[in-house]
């Protein structure tokens, strides 16, 4: 099943978590062992990116490692043309639609499109929106932050990218972002697409996670709480067990 169809179906019923492993982290064979406990934990995908330095054969083999672990789909989270790997079941095919940088809205695009076509990895396209304060994601790619308070022009990018033909928008307040992204906006936004909406950044706490996945939020992505964790499993479980149980 293609990774998008498998994410549609599961949004028919119930919110999915997606654990973000960042290959910079850790050694590949310990990626792979946190996205065992990932599934354990009935995580529903393994997102595989993150970091700006991190060079192809890091990715390539943290995906290897994980791909060896796990059943469920591990999809590429990509910040460069530089960093794919064919291992993976898919790619978030992204545009920071508020970058100031061309190469971040289209250029890393043009270069990447040609691989992914060669090596026949299922791109997810993905409008990449980044809040305020947007952490390092935002100052590398040079983010023109949607700020916190203004959900219209949240709406307004995310609406733009579903009438572009785009098939997700993800809403990221930046890995280690001291909260969430508002529930207004969240729900603002969702009312607003028809299209999956991932958010994502500064979602540590199960209660956080119950009330992203309850404002609207489809896919709630996690990190840094899964790399502090010294019980990553019972941690995952809360947070997995809360979005489950907000509504659909
Ligand atoms: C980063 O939104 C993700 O792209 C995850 O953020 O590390 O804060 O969970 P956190």
């Amino acid at each position: 099943m293609k990774v998008m169809d498998y994410i549609l179906k599961k949004l028919e019923s119930e919110k999915i978590h997606m654990g973000l492993i960042d290959p910079d982290e850790q050694s590949p064979e310990d990626a792979g062992k946190i996205a065992s406990l990932l599934e354990d934990s009935s995580s529903d995908a393994v997102m595989v990116g993150g970091s700006t330095g991190v060079g192809v054969e890091v990715v390539d083999e943290t995906v290897k490692h994980i791909k060896e672990n796990v059943s469920i789909p591990v999809v590429l989270f990509p910040t460069s043309a530089g960093t794919i790997t064919p291992r993976a079941d898919a790619i978030y095919f992204m545009s920071m639609l508020n970058s100031l940088d061309r190469q971040k809205v289209i250029g890393e695009q043009v270069k990447g499109a040609p691989i992914v076509r060669e090596i026949n990895l299922e791109p997810i396209s993905m409008a990449y929106l980044v809040v305020e304060p947007g952490m390092t994601v935002g100052r590398v790619g040079e983010a023109e932050v949607i700020p916190r308070d203004e959900p219209g022009l949240a709406i307004s990018y995310s609406l733009a990218a579903q009438y572009l033909g785009m098939r997700t928008v993800y809403l990221e307040a930046g890995s280690g972002a001291p909260s969430p992204i508002p529930s207004k906006m969240i729900r603002e936004v969702k009312e607003a697409i028809n299209i999956p909406l991932f958010v994502g950044g500064g979602v540590r706490t199960k209660e956080q996670a119950y009330e992203v996945a309850n404002a609207g939020a489809d896919v709630i992505v996690t990190g840094t709480v899964i790399e502090e964790s010294d019980d990553i499993k019972s941690k995952v479980e809360g947070l997995v067990s809360a979005i489950k149980q907000s509504k659909v």
